[in-house]
């Protein structure tokens, strides 16, 4: 049986916390791949970002806006190049404030944060809660590529109780309100999953943040 003969619902996967498929159409998905290919060219591009701990992060990042370091926003790339951030795009924030009105019903201030992570190998991200920004706006988050298990969890701990979804290319999942700073991340990518004409080894996920800086 093909997954794909039903439709894949708008699910409120917890109280603020909202996933919309195929939000993206294959065009837009495709210009969204370019611009990433774009600002991941030096300087100020895709870099391993090595946590206080010693450790790596599997998933390559590049920022846009205000630049992102465990665990601070900074306007220069300190852990890396050391060249300015990029900038980030109107457009970018427009289609943020899209994805808002479109899951949640509701207007957001002016995002200005982009952190578009690269997944290929056996790339994943650990749970985490989005809590270096100033400003209690939804995250948004767009899915290009390869299909994920994103396991969206609780406020409080890094563990159960949570919820695993699947984000496919061109998914959107946006969570804010009591959501806003919950645990989540990705413990699995499903390699060779991308839909083959977007062109695309691996998986993109692109997260708009406001930082009320
Ligand atoms: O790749 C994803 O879907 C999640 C990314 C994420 O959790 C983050 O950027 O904080």
């Amino acid at each position: 049986m093909n997954a794909d003969l039903f439709p894949r619902p708008r699910t409120e996967i917890a109280p603020g916390a909202v996933h919309v498929p195929d939000w993206l159409d294959a065009d837009r998905q495709r210009e969204l791949v370019e611009a990433c290919r774009e600002w991941s060219r030096p300087p100020a591009g895709l870099r391993t970002v090595r946590t206080p701990g010693g450790g790596t992060m599997t998933a390559r990042q590049v920022c846009l806006g205000w630049h992102w370091y465990p665990y601070a926003y900074v306007r220069t790339v300190v852990d890396g190049d050391g060249t300015p951030v990029k900038p980030f795009p109107e457009w970018l924030g427009e289609l943020g404030r899209r994805a808002v009105r479109d899951a949640l019903g509701a207007e957001a201030a002016p995002y200005d944060i982009a952190l578009i992570n690269f997944y290929d190998g056996d790339a994943r991200m650990g749970m985490h809660r989005d809590s270096d920004e100033k400003s209690d706006a939804p995250v948004v988050s767009l899915s290009l590529g390869d299909t994920c298990v994103f396991r969206f969890g609780n406020t409080e701990t890094r563990t159960r109780p949570y919820t695993d979804v699947e984000l496919r290319s061109g998914d959107l999942f946006v969570f804010g309100g009591p959501s806003r700073l919950a645990y989540h991340g990705v413990p699995r990518v499903q390699a060779g999953t991308a839909p083959p004409e977007l062109g695309l080894t691996g998986r993109l996920n692109i997260t708009l943040r406001v930082s009320g800086l």
